[in-house]
């Protein structure tokens, strides 16, 4: 009896060593940066625009020579596993004696299907097709000197009227959606030009799985009480001319 209890005691040291030598780091290893594995995000909100620039192959667009609205100077837009990130660069407009604009509603269209023959149509482009739109009423300045975050007022809307006519035409419909917390925004304004990143949940949008969206932003001023078209992207000369900025989900 005695001697199983040694023999016991013996195998638990044994057992006891070797755990400890497991627990043992070795300085091989590397550390562990991700403990919970979540996706790296390619970009971050966070008014610095480096992550901009050092991306590589990212879709873009400029309004064309002598643009009928040309607020909107340059868009780029990308993806990654859970976000769809857009970034403008911006001129504030002069509105005579309103002064340098201070506000600017904002809109984001996405053809989230990247079918143009389903969902509704718009006059700022050619082909839309577009499933949501995301909109800001107080938009992407907080003073003719700062950006504000729109992901405290974004509303998101979803297209269920009939396929191809515009929002507010015959058979056409929007229906605002109940998600909050899905969008974020930062940015500066620089000589009256505002630069802005702002990104929204893939899931959202309902584009969750490997493929493309295409994408078009609209921006306003207040010069008219229903709000005056002050750029759009992408953008030919005029409204219409070209389709939606198109850009891979990986
Ligand atoms: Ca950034
Ligand atoms: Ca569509």
């Amino acid at each position: 009896m005695k001697k199983t209890f040694l023999t016991i005691l013996t195998v638990i040291a044994m057992v006891s060593m070797v755990a400890a030598c497991k627990k043992t780091p070795n300085p091989n290893d590397k550390p562990n940066d991700n403990p919970n594995d979540e996706p790296a995000e390619v970009v971050t909100i966070d008014g610095n625009f480096a992550d901009w620039a050092a991306l590589k192959d990212v879709a873009s667009a400029e309004p064309g020579e002598d643009a009928a609205y040309p607020g909107l100077l340059l868009m780029k837009a990308v993806a990654d596993e859970t976000n769809i990130y857009v970034y403008f660069e911006y001129e504030l407009q002069d509105l005579g004696d309103m002064g340098i604009q201070a506000a600017a509603p904002f809109e984001i269209f996405v053809n989230s299907d990247n079918n143009a023959l389903t969902g509704g149509a718009s006059w700022l482009w050619s082909e839309v097709g577009y499933e949501y739109m995301l909109e800001s009423e107080s938009g992407f300045l907080a003073s003719a000197t700062a950006v504000r975050d729109m992901g405290e007022d974004i509303g998101l809307y979803l297209f269920d009227g009939v396929d191809g006519v515009e929002a507010w035409g015959e058979g056409g419909h929007l229906t605002q959606q109940e998600v909050t917390a899905f969008c974020e925004s930062a940015g500066t304004v620089k000589n009256n030009i505002a630069t802005v990143e702002v990104s929204f949940l893939r899931s959202v949008v309902n584009a969750t799985k490997k493929g493309t969206v295409a994408i078009g932003i609209v921006t306003y001023d207040l010069s008219d009480p229903n709000w005056h078209t002050s750029g759009v992207l992408p953008l030919g000369v005029s409204a219409g001319e070209v389709g939606l900025l198109e850009v891979t989900l990986p």
